[in-house]
């Protein structure tokens, strides 16, 4: 059975939404950043790690291309190379560019050490408005990153825009909304919520 580790409602849902996607049986392992814990499966500290038999996988956008192509059974891997190819090129564009900006007005909010924050809300507003105007030109006619077959990058993507709608940037762009309620309202993202909310009300092991 997978571990996934983590704190849940952090990027740990990433993982647990692609586990469900793929119908696996996994364990949620409460882990908060930066406690010895956490540094136990990844020497930065930070969540999510995934846990397969040997193999302890960080960083989220690893982890759920790991799991679609480890499963293909399930339609979510790649088909060929080149699909590879736009599955990584999908994810350093989700996590560089269209993540970027929330995470830099997250980590100026109470994140780093309050000496360092500065007022970073209105250039992450601006970057994250260029990205999501990107988004739309990529995503173009399509219903999901690779076509008309959801996949890895869809998951992480879709959790992206849960945190820019629940962090309150403006989305100006109805194809970008549009995707969004469509990934996010898959069964599965449910699933994954009801999971990670039963491990946030669990003891801690
Ligand atoms: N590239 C990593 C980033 C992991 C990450 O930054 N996780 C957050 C929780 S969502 C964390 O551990 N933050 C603590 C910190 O940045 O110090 C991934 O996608 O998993």
């Amino acid at each position: 059975m997978y571990k996934a580790v983590g704190s849940p409602g952090s990027r740990l849902t990433r993982v647990v939404w692609m586990l469900e996607e793929l119908g696996q049986p996994y364990e949620i392992v409460k882990a908060k950043p930066h406690s010895e814990q956490m540094r136990r499966y990844n020497p930065s500290g930070k969540a999510p790690a995934l846990v397969d038999g040997e193999l302890v996988l960080t960083d989220s956008a690893a982890i759920c291309v790991y799991l679609g192509e480890k499963h293909s059974d399930m339609g979510m891997a790649s088909n060929s190379l080149a699909e590879r190819a736009l599955i990584d090129s999908w994810v350093h564009f989700a996590q560089s560019e269209l993540e970027a900006p929330l995470w830099n007005k997250l980590k100026h909010r109470m994140l780093i050490p309050e000496e360092l924050r500065v007022e970073v809300g209105p250039w992450t507003a601006w970057e994250f408005a260029r990205d999501v105007k990107a988004l739309e030109r990529r995503l173009g006619a399509n219903s999901f990153a690779l076509g008309e077959r959801f996949s890895a990058v869809d998951v992480i993507l879709g959790h992206i825009g849960q945190w820019a709608r629940g962090a309150r940037f403006a989305i100006v762009s109805d194809t970008v909304n549009a995707y969004f309620d469509r990934v996010l309202g898959r069964p599965a993202a449910a699933r994954a919520k009801m999971r990670e909310a039963e491990a946030a009300s669990a003891p801690a092991a």
